[in-house]
């Protein structure tokens, strides 16, 4: 029987407050407005970024249901939805592409103005959400929320992609992925034979390794105080693996030392404000190009000299790698389908949505690269 129309009942991760585990809860869908999709989830990675909600580092309305980095089918679509239809793959977008906005006709940039991250709402375009939960409104996160076994989205937060593309896997284009991956082949536009630091080997940092390789970067340098995230690291491409707890004195300047003044590109995959300077003076102060990838604490700055530009230096940063998003995941779909890059080597542990506490443990201990919920 069809429940198009219908209000769906199902099971969602609901984050009732900051610092307290996901609670699996039954709650209520409403069929997509106009312009909205209804999406089933097939699979969502888990990534930091949602536990920046958990931890309170990233500012969100609450009770919310995170989960940004997802795949799923179409179930039914609100009137007037042109580029989706029931029975879809599609993949959501936590960075929208409106298609009109200053941002999105900007050859360049991606950072949509209809983005939800900026001064988070937790709500569709429309203002409300579709969620209910103990005859609660229940927050969306980013617009996407794909820690739910039903989503409701935008239609400019979706993209279609591949009828056989597998969607436990693909999910990993929808943020950790696409956004390393990007930073490195579109932000920072990595060139051949150029050496690059990565600081952060999650999946984000990881998937920056692989757009450094994909670019023809001659030296890859992965930096984390976790050891054990080295073998994979070299695995997808870095040429060195360095530990900022072996050194004495300051990792950028070890860094420094081995690249004869600094390296081409850096990136910050953490999110912290003392490896975000650390990875800003590792790269060479005339012709260096350091990019944030990773999010900043909220309201948190930084003190920077600007000598550290004014000889040459260029300090970026991006969200989902540069891209912009409905055109681009479509496309990296396809190229993932035939071949062009790796994601299984990111997926270290795939759980029953069930156990998505587990899964932000294994997160939490540097245990897990990216584990797959799936449904
Ligand atoms: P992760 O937690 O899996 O990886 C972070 C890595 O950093 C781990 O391997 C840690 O061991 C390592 N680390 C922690 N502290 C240090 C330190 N002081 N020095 C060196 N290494 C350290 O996270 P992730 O890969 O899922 O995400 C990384 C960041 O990227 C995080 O801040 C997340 O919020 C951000 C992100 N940004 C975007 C975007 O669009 N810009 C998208 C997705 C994620
Ligand atoms: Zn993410
Ligand atoms: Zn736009």
């Amino acid at each position: 029987m069809s429940t198009a129309g219908k209000v769906i009942k199902c099971k969602a991760a609901v984050l009732w407050e900051p610092h307290k585990p996901f609670s699996i809860e039954d709650i209520e869908v409403a069929p997509p407005k106009a312009h909205e999709v209804r999406i089933k989830m097939v699979a969502t990675g888990v990534c930091r970024s949602d536990d920046h909600v958990v931890s309170g580092s990233m500012v969100s309305p609450f009770p919310v249901i995170v989960g940004h980095e997802g795949a799923g089918i179409v179930e039914s679509v609100g009137e007037g939805v042109t580029s989706v239809k029931p029975g879809d793959k599609v993949i959501p977008l936590f960075s929208p592409q409106c298609g009109k906005c200053r941002v999105c006709k900007h050859p360049e940039s991606n950072f949509c103005t209809k983005n939800d991250l900026k001064k988070p709402q937790g709500t569709l375009l429309d203002g409300t959400s579709r969620f209910t939960c103990k005859e609660k409104p229940i927050h969306n996160f980013l617009g996407t929320s794909t820690f739910s076994q039903y989503t409701v989205v935008d239609e400019i937060a979706v993209a279609k992609i591949d009828d056989a593309s597998p969607l436990e896997k693909v999910c990993l284009i929808g943020c950790g992925f696409t956004t390393g991956y990007g930073s490195a082949v579109k932000v920072a536009k990595v060139t051949p034979g150029s050496t690059c630091a990565v600081f952060g080997l999650g999946g984000v940092g990881l998937s920056v390794i692989i757009g450094c390789k994909t670019a023809g970067a001659a030296r890859i340098i992965a930096v984390d105080i976790n050891k054990d995230k080295f073998a994979k690291a070299k695995q997808l491409g870095a040429t060195e693996c360095i530990n900022p707890q072996d050194y004495n004195k300051p990792i950028e300047e070890v860094l420094q030392e081995m690249t004869d003044g600094g390296v081409d590109f850096s990136f910050e995959v953490i999110g912290r404000l003392d490896t975000m300077n650390s990875a800003l003076v590792s790269c060479h102060a005339a012709c260096g190009v350091s990019v944030i990838v990773g999010v900043p604490p909220n309201a948190k700055t930084l003190p920077v000299n600007p000598m550290l530009l004014l000889l040459g230096r260029t300090w970026k940063g991006a969200i989902f790698g540069g891209f912009k998003s409905k055109d681009a995941v479509p496309k990296l779909v396809a190229d993932f389908m035939a071949k062009k890059f790796p994601l299984e080597p990111l997926i270290t542990h795939v759980l029953p949505f069930e156990k998505i506490n587990e899964g932000f443990d294994l997160l939490r201990a540097g245990k897990s690269i990216r584990t797959v919920l799936t449904f």
